[in-house]
């Protein structure tokens, strides 16, 4: 009985006393506030001692966390890399203090895999190819001139749903991106964006879909087609990434059209690797991919009954 109780002692002193430092981006959008709610939550569950920074979406002040947290001595570091580039040399100095890095919701490009132990994230061409897979299944051989705002220039998920997106409307020859430019992840840059092609292509009238990267600057662009006197959902077709409570509830107006799941739990996933690799010292997979499940308005009423809780 002794025995057993001091491995059980042993497993949740070593969860409890655990100290993850996060670098977390900031709050452009829900779903960023639900990752760090979520975050909060599930270290809660496993007696996870965390500490979230606020970076403002500068990567400057992502890489002072970082050096901040190694001098703290943490047991651990996350990070929702705001752009790909930039993170070996600090990565270098956390290995050295051997310090496990863990990647939350964006990847990075590092020639040696090894500065991380675990990426969680969606995957992100497979986004963009639902997103514009539900474009070719709707509008079918219709004309369709598509403008595309991107999310943060350089974030690896930026990167990845332009590709895919590109990748799936490429297949057709009815289907094509006329505008495209970066609303940073944000409604009012959605919306300032949105505003400037709608002037670009004779008052909106030639648009017929918005591919926005998040659902907040599908938000924005949503205003700005209302206050161009032009029905969302309708004159022209809003689909959009993040699955957040604010999309559904536009869909139940009939404002939005499609939207692609992203779960704001990325932190859960990468505790657990965490833990495990601390238990057993076996190194967790490299990636963990999480689910990109598309939605529709007829999943509006069961999706913001499901998310009403999350932090969004
Ligand atoms: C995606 C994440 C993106 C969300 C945006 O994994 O990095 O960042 O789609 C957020 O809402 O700004």
């Amino acid at each position: 009985a002794t025995a057993i109780g001091s491995i059980v002692m042993s497993a949740s002193v070593m969860a409890s006393s655990l100290t993850v430092g996060f670098s977390q981006i900031g709050s452009e959008s829900g779903w960023r506030a639900a990752e760090t709610a979520v975050s909060k939550v599930e270290a809660k569950k496993r007696g996870i001692n965390l500490k979230i920074s606020d970076a403002q979406q500068k990567q400057e002040n992502q890489i002072k966390a970082v050096r901040s947290f190694i001098a703290q001595g943490v047991d651990a570091i996350f990070i929702a890399p705001v752009v790909q580039t930039g993170w070996g040399p600090v990565l270098e100095e956390a290995k050295d203090y051997g310090i496990p890095v863990f990647l939350l919701d964006r990847g990075i490009t590092v020639d040696d895999d090894s500065l991380y132990m675990t990426a969680v994230t969606a995957d992100n061409v497979l986004e963009g190819k639902v997103a514009g897979q539900w474009l070719i299944d709707t509008v079918k051989d219709k004309p369709c001139n598509v403008v595309e705002l991107q999310g943060t220039v350089g974030a690896s998920v930026a990167i990845d749903r332009k590709e895919g997106f590109g990748e799936a409307i490429g297949s057709t020859d009815n289907i094509k991106i006329v505008r495209t430019q970066s609303g940073e992840f944000t409604r009012s840059k959605g919306k300032e964006v949105m505003e400037s092609f709608i002037k670009a292509e004779n008052g909106g009238k030639n648009i017929c879909a918005v591919f926005a990267h998040n659902d907040d600057m599908a938000i924005g662009a949503i205003q700005a087609i209302k206050e161009a006197g032009l029905a969302p959902g309708k004159d022209i077709l809003i689909v959009s990434i993040d699955a957040v409570p604010d999309i559904f509830k536009a869909m139940m107006e009939g404002d939005a059209n499609a939207t692609v799941e992203l779960t704001p739990n990325m932190a859960g996933p990468a505790f657990d690797a965490l833990l495990s690799y601390k238990d057993t010292g076996a190194q967790p997979p490299k990636k963990i991919v999480t689910e990109s499940k598309l939605y529709l308005p007829k999943d509006a009423p069961m999706q913001l009954e499901m998310k009403k809780d999350l932090g969004y």
